[in-house]
């Protein structure tokens, strides 16, 4: 029998990866943290046995969910990402040469730690614009004094200790702690796996009452439970789909290195929404 990872996530229905050895294994005060070597993968991370990335998918999350809200602001200079342990979105908001700060709020080291290790691809920890935190997220953007031109909400799923990044509550503290032409991004789950409807639902319809602007896009990830990925734009500024947006991507992004998956077209094309997908989140 080989060895393998099993994710399920309808039922008995879920997602199969072959596995070389466990490299890292810690219980952390929050969660069950391994790291494992898979047999095409690269490493793979999970939490309480739910995949967060492979070291050969991780940039189509990591790319969607920060260039789409970095491009639809005219100016992003202080950006604060809630969660995003891994380091993964940090690298891709740092290449954005307007960046001045950016402030990481990760609940559990010990994802850091792992990440440190087993993924040096992946963060850009020794960068002096980044500022590691290891905050509760919700704490701290409820305290924000000083404004951010972009929040980004790279958290686990809807379970444990990233429950509360999917509440109204949350978003309305984000709503506060954004500039006036803020722009917040965050990943909302696969609209196929119905058990997470009810908090997808929930940060639409808070996006919906808050946000002047807000629209849900989707992502490809192979190791993502059924592979398709949504995730929420909402903006206090500028639409992601205006033309100075697009314009915006299309002058910018040669200023950017190493892109792979986020590009003008995949920007403008994620927010078109198979006809299940929208529905689910019609109010
Ligand atoms: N089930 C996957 C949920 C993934 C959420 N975040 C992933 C972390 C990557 N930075």
């Amino acid at each position: 029998m080989p060895l393998q990872y099993n994710e399920y996530y309808n039922e008995q229905t879920g997602l199969t990866i072959g596995l070389k050895k466990l490299l890292f294994s810690e219980q952390s005060e929050y969660q069950l943290v391994e790291v494992y070597e898979t047999d095409t993968w690269g490493n793979l991370m999970t939490i309480d046995g739910m995949v967060m990335l492979s070291e050969r998918d991780e940039f189509v999350y990591h790319e969607m969910i920060s260039h789409t809200a970095m491009f639809t602001h005219p100016n992003p200079q202080r950006v604060l990402i809630i969660g995003g342990g891994d380091g993964g979105t940090a690298r891709e908001v740092l290449k954005h040469q307007s960046v001045v700060h950016v402030d990481m709020v990760e609940i559990d080291k010990t994802v850091v730690d792992a990440s440190k290790l087993h993924f040096p691809e992946v963060g850009d920890f020794e960068n002096p614009k980044l500022n590691v935190l290891y905050e509760d997220g919700i704490a701290f953007v409820k305290s924000v004094k000083d404004p951010y031109d972009v929040i980004i909400i790279d958290g686990s799923d809807p379970v444990g200790p990233a429950e509360g990044l999917f509440e109204k509550d949350f978003y309305q503290y984000c709503l506060n702690a954004l500039s006036d032409e803020g722009v917040l991004t965050a990943q909302t789950e696969s609209p196929w796996v119905e058990s997470y409807h009810p908090s997808m639902k929930k940060v639409f319809n808070a996006l919906d009452d808050l946000f002047p602007i807000s629209k849900m896009y989707l992502n490809f990830i192979p190791l993502y439970p059924a592979g398709m990925w949504s995730m929420a734009c909402a903006s206090r500024g500028d639409d992601p789909l205006s033309d100075e947006t697009i314009k915006r991507i299309e002058n910018g992004i040669k200023n950017l290195g190493g892109l792979r998956y986020y590009n003008s077209d995949i920007h403008r094309g994620a927010f078109a929404l198979p006809t299940f997908v929208s529905d689910l989140i019609r109010r």
